[in-house]
């Protein structure tokens, strides 16, 4: 695999995105022609290759990881902020620019034939909170331009590009605690109701993705001739052993590992029978593969989770292998709120079935072999 790195200074970019007070790139109008979008104007045959935006984050991480292990195709990187060296190293090209800027992404599309995306540029549920203005315009908006430079690929080449969207247990909206007990396990089509930005997000993109994979112009096509062709995980929140999250709401379960790793008090934020569904990484990041690669599927959109502790229950978990762990639960009622609304479990009996995934794991097994091995050798 070739490695070329390069910066082309589309667009100038805030340090780091993920916090409240994120600043907004300016605009800097039109982009130069460079050889290759002359090229391509010009119908020049594009090498094909794999887009990855957001790619510098957990998933990202993740995926990059695993693609590049398993794919010949070469990966395009882009991120708002600089992706690391290690990480760059596995891609065939890194772009650094802004995903709500059209022009940042149609020099990519120029260069590239892009035949597989996975979107997971974004701001995740708090920091989308914080902002709802930006939430909307990065991941609503910034979704929607990459869909319709696919869109357009895809009509210009008859092959309609695989377009691999993470969604969320966020576009879930539970009325009330009650309502979450009784609902137990809620199906893809329950309870669509979310009450935080990002989840409303989420919930349009899904929407938008179904829009552009069956109902495309349709006055023109009649709902035929697809341009893209959507697949989406509604991931539950995600564990990674490498990785610490930041800016979301399912983070006390993950920062407590990653606490008591170090050696530190965790500070929880939501009560001690607050209870979601939860995932490995590396398990969300082979749930995503294989439904990439799926010959067949029987819907777009699917939930995916491996197991639904309540933080009380990670917190024990985890103090059985760190005796020493302490937990201090000091409640922040806005975030325990937002994961009052979210799910206790979800229903994963339909990727289970469509994707050959287990429908669950036990939760100490997994701490035990696949998290806490790690993170001692991570921090010592
Ligand atoms: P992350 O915050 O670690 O990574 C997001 C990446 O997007 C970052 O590298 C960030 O720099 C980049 N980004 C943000 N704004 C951008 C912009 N304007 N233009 C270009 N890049 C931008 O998040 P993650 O955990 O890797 O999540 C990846 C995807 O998975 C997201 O779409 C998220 O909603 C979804 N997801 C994650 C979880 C989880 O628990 N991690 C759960 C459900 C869904
Ligand atoms: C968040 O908490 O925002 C994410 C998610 C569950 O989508 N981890």
């Amino acid at each position: 695999m070739v490695f070329e790195r390069r910066h082309p200074g589309l667009r100038s970019y805030p340090a780091n995105v993920n916090t409240p007070t994120v600043q907004q790139p300016t605009h800097t109008g039109p982009q130069p022609i460079t050889g290759e979008l002359e090229a391509a104007r010009r119908g020049a045959p594009r090498r094909q290759a794999i887009l990855l935006t957001g790619a510098g984050g957990e998933v990202g991480h993740g995926l990059i990881h695993a693609l590049s292990e398993s794919s010949e195709t070469p990966i395009i990187a882009f991120d708002v902020r600089p992706v690391e060296e290690g990480l760059a190293r596995r891609c065939h090209e890194v772009f650094t620019g802004d995903i709500r800027d059209p022009f940042a992404l149609s020099a990519i599309m120029a260069k590239y034939e892009i035949t597989e995306v996975y979107h997971l540029a974004a701001l995740l549920s708090s920091t989308g909170e914080r902002n709802p203005d930006l939430a909307h315009e990065v991941n609503t908006q910034g979704t929607m331009n990459l869909m319709r430079l696919c869109a357009q690929q895809g009509q210009a080449t008859g092959r309609p590009v695989k377009f691999i969207y993470p969604s969320s247990i966020a576009v879930y909206g539970l009325p009330s605690e009650d309502e979450k007990r009784k609902a137990g396990a809620v199906r893809e089509d329950q309870y669509l109701t979310p009450i935080t930005m990002y989840g409303v997000n989420k919930l349009c993109c899904e929407h938008l993705g179904r829009y552009y994979s069956d109902h495309y112009r349709l006055l023109e096509t009649g709902g035929g001739g697809a341009p893209i062709d959507f697949r989406c995980l509604r991931y539950p929140g995600l564990i990674s052993p490498h990785t610490a999250p930041s800016g979301g709401t399912s983070d006390y379960g993950p920062l407590m590992l990653h606490a008591a790793a170090k050696g530190e008090e965790a500070v929880c934020f939501v009560q001690e029978d607050a209870r979601l569904p939860f995932m490995l990484m590396a398990d969300a990041v082979a749930a995503t593969l294989a439904l990439a690669q799926a010959e067949t599927l029987g819907q777009r959109i699917y939930n995916v989770a491996s197991f639904a502790p309540s933080a009380g229950e990670i917190a024990e978990a985890i103090t059985a292998e760190y005796p020493n762990f302490r937990v201090r639960y000091e409640i922040n009622p806005s975030r325990a709120g937002i994961v009052a609304s979210w799910p206790a479990d979800v229903d994963r009996s339909t990727a289970s079935r469509d994707l050959g995934l287990p429908s669950g794991r036990a939760f100490e097994g997994v701490l035990a072999e696949d998290l806490v091995p790690i993170v001692r050798k991570m921090y010592g």
